[in-house]
């Protein structure tokens, strides 16, 4: 397979002016007839070569002449005049054996699109390249009760229906939807007055009582858009369609944006607060994309973290307005640090901006998005406020209709601050985490901090320069009071010291505050500092990351050293839990401990091999110490948490139920499982029914409630993944590789559906200390598992593999175990590009 660099670029030899397609629809043989208008581009002369893959051309007209083009595996060159041309193809697609899920395909007989990144080509001939833009009118013919393109509807009739987008895009962006749906709709009335229909899309039935807070979701979208960043909707009409079988979350196709319906549909009695608050953020973030990823779309893929990281961060900006910027930022850099650290310090590292790829949708990352995200917010936070606005407003004028890149979106900072961010600009071309030491010392009422950093090798870099690291640091006095609020410190060398005057006693420093950039600070600090941070810390975010540093060191110490847990751990985690002044969600995050691959990581990163077994009954032990260390409280505690009234998802009332549910999985250890029994047979709502039953099957108990669950939820198929996920998870470990084996057996399996595939195998990738069985019988189901998809899916399986990314991290006799499988599925006969390239770069 062909390795595509950045340094390459190159403009299209061509502009296409106007761009028709008409589809008649057929399950199996659905005609495409293409006609564009063609330009030379006269400064980038090039030839005429159109993507194409698994289309059959019928046949193909220069000006209504026929041509006869060449045509290869992955697209057609055709000789073309020297001035303005009108291109004319038919041609065959098959959607209803389109497994893929990538071009035109079916979901349960809806036909739907992905297109993003290169699905475009398996639609039609086309130059299936971001910086390509143009005008799309689409004709749709079936004869089915909804047929849905971008843009306007223009016209319809029996049978077909006509769309015209007006605003230039590239393939990427095309969705053509076309079913037996219905709608849920309402409208909404943008900042200068324009009124907007919007729709949600579902198949008839028990969907369409699922669709309400997706459109408020919509709603508040628009509306903060419009409030925090001044963008207003730009088409007459806005379309969401919820889809069963779907690669990704959502796509942000201009005016017809496809969901993967668990990430749409909601309702009190099937979701949970996570599923409300996730699905909020998606609904944002891809609305927020019609401005940055749409109007303004990336030149090419190598600076695709120029929509997706802009976007995450502002989905994040949106969800913390809408309730909690601290637990937000809790949350967020949980994410991060567990899942992007995993990936920046394994074999899979990568820039924000890679610089060459086999196969983009490899990097649909965590490192692009979150990453991504962590770089505008440093942005933000060096620039300041104001001028954060002020660079926007201008990337917004400068750029629209553009295909812009890293270098336009920094240069828009430039201007607009004088900054230079030459060194900045490390941020999105050194892949790997900054490692950042901190000493101090106190001499003459001048409190000095001394930092350094150091980023370590990653594939393709074996050296690395320093970066701008904004560290926002407070400190406060020895009896807690804060002497020095929030400043930020600019560290650009490697090493740097900044000096405090004018104290009286040694402080104790509060650094990184609000996790004010992407790395980890490494400093000699005792279990005594963390716990007075925890109690006394005015950052939210400190506060919390004393408590977990405390639990990790606790698990660190009973796993080497089989010590006891620390009475500080104990003692500050049952000040934070009597604390009513304390945002019950923020208290529910502190009682969480480090995951079981967070506590392999921490090992590792200490030197030691990791064993997932003692690692999660250290987890387990110091639930139950936990729990019998509070015990006292707790049920007051659930007393407070009782939330009245019918169902909220708001931040508020989740929060409450956070907590309840923290509170219930420590008094679960001690009831043998009496009150989360109680909360099961009780519950009016998904939260509170899956947590009772969470907290039983974590003691392996439940088996019955278990079984009602699933017959009771059996004919949905949202909570029907949610019983599967759990079902594995939860699993004792060494029955983790046998349930989930069980679960492909059920009749409800499907491997074909993305989402129910994830929620066994993703569930076992999850399940460390199942999933690391030592006889490695999970490693091996799961690749031949994944060797299966790979044939139906290949997105889908190459995401997958990331389950063996920190293969290296093990012991021997797992790392040989991991090395055979992975070595298994290299070899499997016709891999797809996709997990071939994702296998290679983990053995590499
Ligand atoms: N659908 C993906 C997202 O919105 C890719 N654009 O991030
Ligand atoms: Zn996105």
């Amino acid at each position: 397979p062909q390795t595509i660099y950045l340094k390459d670029y190159r403009p299209f030899g061509y502009y296409l002016d106007d761009v028709h397609l008409t589809f008649r629809l057929a399950a199996s043989a659905t005609r495409v007839v293409s006609r564009i208008s063609v330009r030379p581009n006269v400064d980038f002369p090039g030839e005429f070569f159109l993507h194409g893959q698994d289309v059959k051309l019928i046949w193909a007209k220069i000006d209504g002449a026929d041509v006869t083009p060449v045509v290869s595996a992955d697209g057609l060159t055709c000789d073309a005049p020297d001035g303005p041309f009108v291109w004319e193809a038919e041609v065959e697609i098959s959607p209803a054996t389109n497994t893929a899920l990538e071009g035109l395909y079916m979901s349960n007989g809806v036909y739907c699109t992905q297109c993003e990144a290169e699905g475009f080509r398996k639609i039609t001939f086309y130059p299936d390249r971001p910086d390509v833009m143009s005008v799309f009118c689409v004709r749709i013919e079936g004869e089915l009760p909804v047929l849905l393109s971008n843009g306007n509807p223009t016209s319809h009739g029996d049978g077909w229906a006509e769309w015209l987008d007006p605003w230039p895009k590239p393939a990427y962006l095309f969705a053509l939807v076309a079913g037996d749906l219905v709608a849920h709709s309402d409208g909404f009335t943008t900042m200068s007055g324009k009124d907007v229909a919007l729709n949600i899309y579902v198949r008839p039935g028990p969907d369409e009582a699922k669709c309400a807070f997706g459109m408020g979701a919509l709603k508040r979208s628009m509306k903060w858009d419009e409030d925090v960043y001044g963008r207003e909707y730009d088409l007459d009409i806005f379309n969401i369609v919820a889809v069963d079988d779907f690669n990704m979350g959502a796509m942000e196709n201009k005016g017809l944006n496809i969901f993967n319906s668990s990430c749409v549909l909601a309702s009190p009695e099937t979701s949970t607060d996570s599923n409300f608050e996730r699905i909020e953020a998606i609904i944002a973030h891809e609305y927020f994309h019609n401005w940055t990823g749409n109007r303004i779309t990336c030149r090419d893929w190598f600076q695709l973290c120029l929509k997706e990281g802009l976007t995450v961060f502002r989905d994040q900006q949106y969800t913390g307005d809408q309730g909690s910027h601290a637990v937000k930022r809790i949350e967020d850099a949980i994410t991060l640090r567990s899942r992007q650290f995993r990936e920046d310090n394994g074999p899979l590292a990568h820039p924000v901006r890679p610089e060459s790829f086999i196969e983009i949708n490899n990097f649909y990352t965590i490192t692009v998005y979150e990453k991504g995200a962590e770089l505008i917010g440093m942005l933000k936070r060096l620039v300041g406020d104001d001028a954060y606005r002020k660079a926007l407003d201008l990337y917004f004028t400068r750029h629209d209709g553009d295909a812009a890149t890293i270098e336009d979106w920094l240069q828009v900072f430039e201007d607009t601050t004088g900054r230079d961010l030459t060194q900045f600009k490390r941020w999105y071309s050194q892949a790997g985490t900054p490692r950042v030491t901190v000493t101090d010392d106190f001499k003459d009422g001048v409190y000095a901090l001394h930092f350094e950093q150091q980023t370590p090798p990653t594939p393709g870099q074996d050296s690395k320069s320093a970066q701008v690291i904004p560290i926002a640091v407070g400190l406060l006095s020895q009896d807690g009071t804060e002497v020095q609020p929030t400043t930020v410190l600019e560290m650009t060398a490697t090493t740097q010291s900044f000096a405090f005057n004018g104290l009286a006693e040694k402080p104790v420093p509060s650094l990184l505050r609000d996790f004010s950039a992407p790395v980890i600070l490494q400093r000699d600090q005792t279990n005594v500092e963390r716990a007075f941070l925890m109690t006394h810390d005015t950052d939210p975010f400190n506060k919390w990351d004393a408590g977990d540093a405390l639990a990790k060191d606790v698990l660190t110490k009973s796993i080497t050293e089989n010590t006891a847990p620390d009475a500080a751990y104990l003692d500050g985690i049952t000040a934070i839990l009597r604390n009513d002044a304390l945002d019950p969600a923020f208290r529910a995050l502190c009682l969480s401990l480090p995951s079981e691959d967070d506590m392999a990581k921490a090992l590792h990163d200490a030197g030691t091999v990791p064993d997932p077994l003692a690692i999660h009954h250290a987890i387990e032990a110091l639930k139950l110490t936990t729990a019998q260390h509070v015990q006292d409280i707790l049920p007051r505690i659930q007393a407070d948490m009782i939330v009245d009234g019918p169902y909220s998802p708001d931040a508020k009332n989740a929060g409450k139920r956070s907590l309840a549910n923290s509170v219930l999985g420590l008094l679960s250890r001690l009831d043998d499982g009496a009150a989360a029994a109680k909360q099961y047979a009780d519950a009016d709502n998904m939260t509170m029914q899956l947590a009772g039953l969470a907290a039983l099957l974590r003691i392996s108990k439940g088996e019955d409630q278990s079984a009602a669950f699933r017959d009771q939820w059996r004919a949905d198929r949202l909570v029907m993944d949610k019983w599967f996920g759990l079902t594995v998870s939860l699993a004792a470990p060494d029955l983790a590789a046998d349930t989930a084996l069980r679960l492909t057996q059920e009749p409800d399996f499907d491997m074909k559906n993305p989402n129910r595939f994830r929620a066994v195998f993703g569930a076992l990738a999850g399940h460390s200390a199942g999933f690391h069985a030592p006889s490695g019988v999970s490693y091996r189901l799961l690749g031949d598992w994944l060797a299966k998809l790979d044939a139906i899916n290949p997105q889908t399986t190459a995401r997958m593999t990331t389950a063996f990314e920190t293969w290296r991290r093990y012991d021997v006799g797992r790392q040989d175990q991991m090395r055979d499988v992975l070595e298994t599925l290299a070899k499997t006969a016709g891999l797809s590009r996709d997990t071939g390239e994702m296998v290679g770069r983990m053995l590499g």
